[in-house]
């Protein structure tokens, strides 16, 4: 540790962040999620140098509407692995936390315990950006998060728009968390949503919950077995748990853990993993060309203008587009 001396070279900065320094971590992080030119280029640099070292995390994505019992379930699982010496991350994508500054607030108590815990690391959604961004920032701070060495890294999302999309796509294994009762209900939850969830759990199962709890599980067992399944022989598992009384949380790591194994020997994970990577390579390109059409001040410009002429109906998107982008290009 090199107390609060702030790293400015990455290489220095990816020899502590390898050595387990959780000060490095947290500026790595807050290097990838920065928006300035300057700071891109170290943040690649960085990326760069520590990508041999990723990959080796079991990637978990956690989602569920506000109120579902994420941050609730976050921390007693998080202990649980911790009790077992994993060593866990928890990243949160919720691209609407500048608006909803509140529910970092009660997450912070929810998860107090495991933030104190040295095995665990917890780091909130960068505030103030589109959910590409938000996606981006993510998965780069995964990278760093697997270079750092965590067994376990969760990407948290709340369940109310695109968000589960962009984080199915960057994990292994989708887990989705249902309340039972409370308009939780199977028509609350959108199938798509359902059809991304490689296990569901369903929260509160415990005192006055518990009977709702039983009939939402045999409710979404059924509803999952209508839908066409994401793997072949592999299906997804409705299970139960009580954070607040400890029940089921050792079953669902179970569970995680013998998914993830399962793709794991039929190749399906590495195959999982490789698409991952062509599909964000192309979001990438498209978010790239946004960017140098829009830092150009004559690019910019011609794109105002033909995007008036979309807006107004005389021109056709996609033909707009290809004259924007032949003109780019000369
Ligand atoms: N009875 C019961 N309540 C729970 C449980 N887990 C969460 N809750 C409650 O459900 C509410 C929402 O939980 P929270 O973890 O903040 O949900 P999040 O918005 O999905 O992160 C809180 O009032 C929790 O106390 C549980 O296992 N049992
Ligand atoms: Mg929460």
């Amino acid at each position: 540790m090199t107390g609060r001396k702030v790293k400015t070279g990455t290489g220095e900065l990816a020899q502590a962040l390898m050595a387990g320094d959780r000060r490095a971590l947290a500026q790595a992080i807050t290097l990838v999620e920065s928006a300035k030119a300057s700071d891109r280029e170290r943040a690649e640099a960085l990326l760069s140098a520590l990508l041999p070292r990723t990959g080796k995390a079991k990637r978990v994505g956690i989602s569920g509407a506000p109120g579902a019992g994420k941050s609730t379930f976050i921390e007693a699982f998080g202990r649980h692995l911790t009790s077992q010496k994993l060593k866990i991350a928890v990243l949160a994508v919720d691209p609407s936390s500048r608006r909803s500054g509140g529910s970092i607030l009660g997450d912070k108590t929810r998860m107090e315990t495991l933030a104190r815990d040295p095995l665990a690391f917890i780091r909130p959604s960068p505030a103030g950006a589109t959910l590409g961004g938000v996606a981006r920032r993510t998965r780069e701070a995964m990278l760093l998060a697997e270079a750092f060495g965590f067994d376990v890294v969760i990407v948290e999302t709340v369940g109310v728009g695109q968000s589960e999309t962009a984080v199915a796509d960057m994990v292994d294994l989708f887990v989705l968390l249902v309340s039972p009762g409370g308009g939780d209900d199977l028509q609350g939850i959108k199938r798509g949503v359902m059809e991304l969830a490689d296990l569901l759990i369903v929260t509160k199962a415990d005192g006055d919950l518990a009977k709702a709890a039983n009939r939402a599980a045999s409710d979404y067992h059924g509803a999952m077995h209508l839908m066409r399944p994401k793997y072949k022989s592999l299906y997804a598992e409705v299970l139960k748990v009580s954070a607040v009384e400890g029940k089921g949380i050792a079953e669902a790591w179970i569970a995680m853990k013998d998914f993830h194994a399962a793709l794991s020997k039929a190749g399906q994970l590495a195959d999982l993993r490789r698409e991952q990577s062509r599909r964000w390579f192309w979001s990438e390109v498209q978010a790239v060309l946004t960017d140098e059409i829009t830092n150009d001040p004559k690019a910019a410009a011609e794109a105002e203008r033909i995007e008036a002429d979309v807006i107004k109906g005389k021109a056709l998107p996609y033909a707009a587009a290809r004259e924007l982008i032949w003109q780019f290009r000369s």
